[in-house]
């Protein structure tokens, strides 16, 4: 039963309550009733009490909104789960029916706006003929709440109006502004507003006339104002052409060093929309001091839903963890507890959802669009609770599924930096490419401000404000208190703070160097631990999805192991202190395919050189080309890894033999975002339960296709568990 609107309930808010054994949802509004009712369907599918329900809930905050990154030819920038559900070909999708069921998922979380098109602006979204594909969109999200949110180009006014001019103080600038605004909510009158990316990453903005963000962002609010709607204006704002030479140069100051001037100047429908940390949504950042900055500015915090730097939905990566650490980081403003999710009045997720079954290209990416919007409405929810909560409403109620599952998530993303950047050094991954793959000095020696300043004696960027780049005196006396000492700042955020000698001690008592390798161990060790924990759902998990998240979970392992070898290696190599274990550059049972007998295939060099075993591969240059190994170890019953590589641009073809016995054969046609030999495209195939006897001769057969070589890189043959 709906009942009508509830007193003393904050806007969204609601009321469940069982009366006379009937179950009354009440709501502040229509969308509290559409939360109260959607609730009730949660509890019903965890298999809450719903005899005695008394219930009260509101958000923390009014704007809880995804952003999306979908381009107007419906391609994503990085998105992971196929092509966007709002456009194609320029235009509005023809069938909406993906964009209704958004709308339903968006509501059942509470979100209540979400922006349709990249922050990267195609201005066309603004031209007067495009408004009837807005409004389609906008008509499908409207029945669930969700308000439509558009992104728009600074320069628009010149761009789309035809002006000569985007001065954000020109008088025909402010009149264009006003007459677009009013004539797109002619057409969607309950459109959230606009987001802008201004001044950054090559997007034109108000430095081109020497105004101000404020200027900006001013003339823009003041033609939404009389419609109720806000401009997110982005303090993503950064020079991506630094130079790395200059040891006081820093990245991670510019929101604060670009907004802190500013704060007092913005209207009151401006919010500014920071990043949780200060570089990009690495593994691990401290929260951005803007956070604590901005006294007179409202503020929303933009985390990102899409696993852009998190294995782009090939890992299994559950980020709840990770953004309650930013929401509850307390930042001490003026010697008082000041948690950041109570200096925000907006959480925006980015979320690039697409057109693929699963939304997010892995089922188990779902639960971080699930967690961004349970804890939009209420930060405080514990993760766990999160996680078995959506594990639940996923997968049944099943205990064994429920605490196998939660607690693969819950420990995932400490697993995922073990190998991919422990200690604050962000993700060691290839910045200036694809984000995805292992490249540790991709970050190094170009503008993009990524360093993390790894030589022969340390590693580390130096931000004290003693000796480095002053970014720690951008926090409150205490945060800076803490940072700024090598004695209290976390282990965690290490390297991001300091430039240390690898045999600096940390509070674990292990040296730096230690770490690094042993955290990649533990993480690749993990990550293969979470295959045996998934295999023992077997049949409790509906049969497609079980093999579905095996495969990624097997891939993830595979993964695991190239991070692992790639990072190790590269601190071997550049501090020259071994593994105290013994590990690192020793792989007992490991065989080149650069020292096979090879018909056919060429030894290549690998770039970078850590991405591959010896930084070396052999490439097929004919139609078909052969490794032979030579087995010389006991004789049992081994399992056989191949590691091969897999590119995007060719379906090379492989067989695997052992004295003239086919083992197995597969196509390399995988989805990864590399057309060359890496560390994206390595692979790996494991063949189990293969006798060996010493002497014999193991086969692998590469037939090339399109690009794609049939590069390989190693063999193994390692005792087989199972
Ligand atoms: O993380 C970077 C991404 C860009 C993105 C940018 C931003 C939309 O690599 O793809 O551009 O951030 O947030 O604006």
């Amino acid at each position: 039963m709906l009942g009508g609107p509830a007193a003393n309930l904050k806007p969204d808010g609601y009321r469940l309550k069982t009366i006379d054994g009937k179950i009354v949802v009440t709501g502040s509004n229509d969308r509290g009733v559409l939360y109260g009712a959607f609730t009730l369907l949660r509890k019903v599918a965890v298999g809450e009490p719903l005899a005695n329900l008394d219930e009260r809930q509101e958000p923390r905050v009014p704007v809880r909104w995804v952003n999306h990154w979908d381009n107007l030819d419906g391609s994503i920038e990085r998105g992971y789960g196929g092509r966007s559900i709002f456009w194609d070909n320029g235009a509005s999708r023809a069938d909406l029916a993906r964009v209704n069921d958004y709308g339903r998922m968006l509501a059942s979380l509470g979100i209540n706006g979400a922006s349709i098109n990249n922050v990267n602006v195609n201005p066309r979204i603004l031209a007067p003929d495009f408004l009837p594909e807005i409004m389609r969109i906008a008509d499908t999200l409207r029945p669930w709440g969700v308000r439509t949110v558009l992104s728009v180009d600074f320069g628009s006014p010149q761009k789309v109006g035809g002006l000569n001019t985007f001065d954000p103080l020109d008088p025909k600038v402010i009149a264009w502004w006003k007459a677009k605004t009013d004539e797109i909510y002619r057409a969607v009158p309950d459109l959230g507003g606009f987001i802008i990316k201004a001044d950054s990453e090559g997007r034109v903005g108000p430095s081109a006339y020497g105004r101000t963000h404020a200027d900006a962002a001013n003339v823009v609010a003041r033609a939404l104002k009389p419609h109720g709607g806000l401009i997110f204006y982005r303090g993503f704002v950064y020079d991506n052409k630094m130079d790395w030479r200059n040891l006081k140069n820093d990245r991670a100051r510019a929101a604060d060093d670009n907004f802190r001037p500013l704060d007092g100047e913005f209207d009151d429908n401006v919010v500014i929309q920071i990043k949780n940390g200060p570089i990009d949504f690495q593994v691990r950042e401290p929260v951005s001091p803007l956070f604590g900055t901005l006294r007179k500015t409202t503020q929303a915090i933009e985390l990102q839903i899409t696993q852009e730097y998190m294995g782009q939905a090939r890992h299994t990566v559950f980020l709840v963890p990770m953004w309650k650490e930013a929401l509850d980081f307390d930042l001490r403003v003026g010697g008082r507890a000041t948690p950041v999710k109570a200096r925000v009045n907006g959480v925006v997720g980015v979320s690039n959802a697409g057109l693929d079954d699963n939304w997010f290209g892995n089922h188990m990416s779902q639960a971080n669009l699930y967690g961004f919007g349970r804890l939009a409405w209420n930060p405080d929810l514990s993760a766990r609770q999160i996680a078995e909560e959506w594990t639940r409403l996923t997968f049944g109620n099943d205990p064994k599924v429920v605490k196998t599952i939660a607690d693969m998530q819950l420990k995932s993303w400490r697993t995922y930096e073990d190998y991919t950047g422990p200690l604050g050094l962000q993700t060691l991954t290839d910045i200036v490419g694809n984000h995805y793959g292992v490249a540790v000095e991709a970050s190094e020696r170009n503008g993009w401000g990524q360093w993390h300043r790894a030589d022969e004696k340390g590693v580390g960027m130096d931000r004290t404000v003693a000796t480095g780049t002053g970014f720690i005196g951008q926090y409150s006396p205490a945060v800076a208190r803490m940072y700024e000492s090598v004695v209290t700042c976390p282990d965690d955020l290490l390297l991001f703070m300091h430039h240390v000698p690898y045999s600096h001690v940390l509070h674990s008592g292990k040296t730096v160097i230690q770490y690094l390798y042993d955290s990649h161990y533990e993480g690749a060790e993990a990550a293969g631990g979470y295959v045996r924990e998934w295999k023992s759902l077997q049949s409790r998990v509906d049969e497609r999805r079980y093999q579905e998240v095996l495969m990624q979970l097997e891939y993830q392992a595979g993964q695991a192991e190239v991070w692992r070898d790639a990072v190790s290696n590269w601190f071997l190599r550049a501090s020259g202190i071994p593994d105290a274990k013994g590990r690192v550059g020793h792989y007992p049972g490991r065989m080149e395919a650069e020292s096979a007998g090879l018909d056919g295939y060429k030894t290549i060099d690998v770039t970078p050189w850590e991405a591959a075993s010896g930084g070396k591969a052999v490439e097929c240059p004919a139609a078909r080309c052969v490794a032979t190994f030579r087995y010389d170890g006991a004789p049992g019953i081994y399992r056989i890894r191949v590691r091969y590589f897999d590119q995007s641009n060719g379906a090379a073809h492989f067989r695997a033999l052992v004295g003239g016995r086919v083992l197995a054969e597969w196509t390399a046609d995988d989805r990864v975002p590399t057309r060359t030999i890496d560390s994206s495209s390595s692979a790996l195939r494991a063949i189990s339960g293969i006798m060996l006897r010493p002497g014999d001769e193991i086969r692998v057969e590469g037939t090339p296709d399109g690009g794609e070589t049939a590069a390989l890189d190693y063999i193994e043959v390692v005792r087989d568990e199972n």
